[in-house]
């Protein structure tokens, strides 16, 4: 994110790429995840949940789009901007095709500062018909031609333990090269501007105003066990992670990421419909 400031501050001209300072980027992250097509097991600590602050009032109907609004674990929260998961909760204040949102939570790419995993305190997310979670990165667009991304993995769990991905795929013609092409980036988060604001811009979440990455409960791999429980049993925790952080398996390394990328940055989750738990 501090990256995202230099870039917003020195107003990148049109169809430029790659402005910001490429100093303070890091190497390619040498701790790959196993790649999460298939089940993975998490070390997501979740007996201690954070109450939501957040501007709900009170729960959500059965059944009715949720924010999500605990925090399951942030291992990189901390002081310093941007460090703050309730930013993660707190509701989604996007800041169109432009410019990337503030109001978040960045998740870093370094082992104790790589994740976030977030929940409903009102229930667990259970597969309707279409898209079943929105998650709402800050990505925006330079000039005609590029977009500036943090491709993020999604992850879902039925237990806060287990966790299984969201089908995702690298699709540039070469896949050891970095794309700013959103097209090339197929069931990552990040990867969708946000137009959606709390206050601002109210939106349905699910509707085609608000921006942000769908995805679908019914895509998940249908033969994995972790899989079949999350369709059984609800979705009680989604776990993000940067792609860079995940073994592409078209080329065996972890997904490319742009050199200025350092990490996605998460607005908020919202849940098409929720059942008690
Ligand atoms: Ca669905
Ligand atoms: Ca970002
Ligand atoms: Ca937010």
């Amino acid at each position: 994110m501090r990256l995202l400031l230099a870039l917003l501050g020195c107003t990148p001209t049109s169809g430029g790429t790659d402005t910001a300072d490429t100093a303070m980027s890091m190497p390619p992250d040498t701790t790959s995840m196993t790649d999460g097509s298939t089940t993975g097991t998490g070390t997501t600590d979740t007996d201690l949940p954070t109450e939501s602050t957040t501007d709900t009032s009170s729960p959500p109907a059965p059944g009715e789009p949720a924010l999500a609004d605990l925090v399951l674990d942030a291992p990189g929260a901390g002081a310093g901007l941007f460090r703050d998961p309730e930013l993660a909760i707190n509701g989604v204040r996007g800041a169109g095709q432009g410019a990337g949102s503030l109001d978040v939570y960045s998740i870093g790419l370094e082992p104790g500062d790589d994740l976030l995993v977030l929940g409903w305190s009102s229930g667990v997310v259970v597969d309707v018909e279409g898209p079943d979670l929105i998650v709402f990165e800050n990505p925006f667009n330079i000039g005609d031609t590029t977009r500036f991304m943090d491709p993020a993995v999604v992850e879902v769990s039925p237990d806060g333990v287990t966790f299984v991905a969201f089908p995702h795929a690298y699709g540039a013609p070469d896949p050891t090269s970095y794309s700013s092409d959103p097209t090339h980036w197929v069931g990552f988060a990040g990867v969708t501007p946000v137009t959606l604001h709390a206050e601002d811009f109210p939106v349905d979440p699910f509707g085609p105003a608000a921006g942000g990455d769908a995805f679908d409960l019914a895509d998940l791999p249908p033969d994995d066990p972790t899989a079949a429980r999350v369709l059984l049993e609800g979705v009680r925790a989604v776990r993000i992670t940067s792609a860079s952080l995940h073994t592409d398996p078209h080329t065996g390394a972890p997904y490319v990421r742009d050199p200025v990328s350092n990490g996605p940055d998460i607005d908020g989750v919202w849940a098409r419909s929720l059942m008690p738990d």
